[in-house]
C-alpha cells in the first residue's frame, strides 16, 4: 500500500498548549481527530497559540511540526472577537444577533488571514495536501493558492453556512467566496449549508455550476456535507469505568434519589438556546407543580467569549432565570436548577452524562452539536433519553430524538413531559439505533472521508 500522504492542518488555535517544560495536548473534538492522522502520516499543524505575547518558535512534536502563527493584541480584537465573533459568528447563525459591520475589522481580518497562509506555504510540501478549518480563515484558500498553485486544499466550515439572502448581507461577500472558492473541496457539516453556499457563490461571484461542483477559473471545487463527529469508543469506556459508575451514582444521590435529571452542556453562547430551555423547564413546573420534586436540571455552561458584550448579557440573563426558577420551586435540599459555570474535564461529563436520564441538546443553530453524540455514545445500556433540536446539523442523522423548535417554548414543555413518560422499550429502540448511528460515523471516519475527497 502507498504510504499516506503528510498533510498541513491549519486552524485558529494549535493542537498543543505547553505546561512547565512539557507540551500537553488540548482537549477537542478537532484535536482528538486530526492528530493521529497527523502522528501516522507526519505533516505539520499551523496555528495562534492562544497568547499575544508568546513568541514560541515552530518545534517538532510527535511526528509533526509545529508552526505558531503571531498575532498582536490589536489584531486579536479586530480579526478574533470583533470581525469573526461579532460579524460572521452571529451572521452565519442566522443572525440571531444583529451582525455587526465595521470597516476597521476587516483589515484585521485580511490580514491575519495572509499571515495564515504565508506560514502555511512555507511548511507544506510539494504537492502536499492542506486542510483549512472554519469561519476564522476563509481568506487562507484563494491566499494560499496563490502562493502555492502546486498543493490540494480543502476548507471545511463548522459552523452553519446561512442561506443567501442572509448571507448578502456581508459587506466583503465576494471576498469570502473566492477565499473559500481557493479550495479544491469545501465542506460543511449538513447538505443544507453546502447548498447555500453553492447558491451563495452562483449569485455573488462568477462560479458557475451546480450544488455540488462549482467551475471557478477554469478548477473544478467539489462542495459536499461532512459532518463532523466524536471518537464514539472513547465516551463508550469513559462513561463505564467504575470511577465514572461511583461519580454517576454520587450525584444521583445528592441531587435527591429518585429524581429524574434534565442535564444540558454547552458554552455559555446565545445560539445554545440555555434561556429558552430554562422557560420551557419552568413552564413544565408552572403546569404540574410536583413534576419539581420528581425532577431536577443541571446545566453546565462553560464560559466563552466574555470580552463580546452579547455574551456578557446572555450571561446575566441566564442566571436571572436561573435564580427565578429556584426562587419559586426549590425547597429546602431539594434546588430544582443545578447551574455550573464552568468548564468540565471529559472524564467529568462522561459520568455526568452517564447519570442524566435527559438530555436537551436546543441550540437556535448549530452546525452540528457533539454534545448530543457525546451524551448517545456513553449510553451502553440504552437507557436515556435524548431531546434535540431541529436547527443543530446533528438533527440530520439523530433522528431518533425528540425533535423540537426551540423558540416553541410550550412545545418544548411538552417534549420534556414526553420524555419522562416514553414507554422503556421506545426508549431503548431510540437509543439503539442513535447508537448505531454514531458508532458507524465517528471522528476518525469524518477526517478519513474528507481527506480521501481532498486527495482526489
Ligand atoms: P461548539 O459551538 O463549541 O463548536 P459543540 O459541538 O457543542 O460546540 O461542543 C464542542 C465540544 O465542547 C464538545 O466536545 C463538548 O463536550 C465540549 N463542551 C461544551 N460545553 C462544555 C462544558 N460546559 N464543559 C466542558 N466541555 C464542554 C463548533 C460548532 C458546533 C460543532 C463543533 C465541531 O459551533 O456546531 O459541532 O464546532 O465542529
Amino acid at each position: 500500500m502507498p504510504k499516506p500522504r503528510p498533510i498541513v492542518i491549519v486552524a485558529n488555535r494549535l493542537p498543543v498548549h505547553r505546561s512547565g517544560d512539557r507540551f500537553v495536548e488540548n482537549a477537542g473534538g478537532l484535536v482528538t481527530a486530526l492528530v493521529p492522522a497527523l502522528k501516522t502520516r507526519g505533516g505539520a499543524w499551523v496555528g495562534w497559540s492562544g497568547s499575544s505575547r508568546a513568541t514560541t518558535r515552530p518545534f517538532k512534536y510527535e511526528n509533526f511540526r509545529i508552526q505558531p502563527v503571531h498575532i498582536s493584541e490589536a489584531e486579536i480584537e479586530g480579526f478574533y472577537n470583533q470581525l469573526s465573533n461579532r460579524t460572521l459568528w452571529p451572521l452565519y447563525h442566522d443572525a440571531i444577533r444583529t451582525p455587526e459591520f465595521d470597516h476597521s475589522w476587516w483589515r484585521p481580518y485580511v490580514v491575519v488571514n495572509h499571515r495564515f497562509a504565508k506560514a502555511t506555504a512555507a511548511v507544506t510540501p510539494r504537492n502536499g495536501l492542506v486542510w483549512v478549518h472554519d469561519y476564522h480563515l476563509q481568506l487562507v484558500p484563494a491566499m494560499l493558492r496563490a502562493m502555492r498553485p502546486d498543493v490540494r486544499i480543502g476548507f471545511f466550515l463548522h459552523v452553519p453556512f446561512p442561506p443567501e439572502e442572509l448571507f448578502a448581507w456581508l459587506p466583503w461577500r465576494e471576498r469570502i467566496l473566492e477565499g473559500l472558492l481557493g479550495a479544491d473541496v469545501v465542506g460543511f457539516q449538513t447538505q443544507a449549508a453546502a447548498r447555500n453556499f453553492s447558491r451563495a457563490a452562483r449569485e455573488y461571484s462568477p462560479a458557475e455550476g451546480t450544488d455540488s461542483e462549482l467551475l471557478w477559473e477554469r478548477r473544478k471545487v467539489k462542495v459536499a456535507s461532512y459532518p463532523i463527529s466524536i471518537d464514539f469508543n472513547w465516551f463508550a469506556d469513559a462513561a463505564a469505568t467504575p470511577e465514572a459508575t461511583r461519580e454517576a451514582a454520587l450525584l444521583r444521590r445528592r441531587v435527591g434519589a429518585g429524581r429524574k435529571i434534565f442535564l444540558s452542556v454547552d458554552r455559555l453562547d446565545y445560539t445554545k438556546g440555555i434561556d429558552l430551555r430554562l422557560l420551557a423547564f419552568e413552564a413544565m413546573l408552572k403546569r404540574r407543580r410536583s413534576l419539581a420534586n420528581d425532577c431536577v436540571f443541571i446545566q453546565i455552561a462553560s464560559p466563552s467569549r466574555e470580552p463580546v458584550h452579547e455574551y456578557a448579557q446572555m450571561r446575566i440573563r441566564i442566571e436571572q432565570l436561573v435564580g427565578r426558577i429556584n426562587g419559586e420551586f426549590s425547597e429546602p435540599g431539594r434546588v430544582s436548577v443545578h447551574y455550573f459555570r464552568r468548564g468540565f474535564t471529559r472524564e467529568q461529563l462522561a459520568s455526568y452524562y452517564r447519570a442524566a436520564d435527559v438530555m436537551i441538546v436546543t441550540p437556535l443553530r448549530d452546525g452540528m452539536n457533539l454534545v448530543a453524540k457525546e451524551f448517545v455514545a456513553t449510553r451502553s445500556d440504552y437507557s436515556g433519553v435524548l431531546v434535540l433540536s431541529e436547527f443543530a446539523g446533528a438533527a440530520r442523522e439523530l433522528r431518533q430524538a425528540i425533535i423540537v423548535n426551540p423558540r416553541n417554548i410550550e412545545g418544548m414543555a411538552d417534549a420534556f413531559e414526553a420524555a419522562l413518560t416514553l414507554p422503556k422499550a421506545d426508549a431503548r429502540h431510540r437509543m439503539a439505533v442513535l447508537r448505531t448511528v454514531v458508532r458507524r460515523h465517528d471522528v476518525f471516519e469524518w477526517a478519513d472521508e474528507f481527506l480521501r475527497a481532498l486527495a482526489g
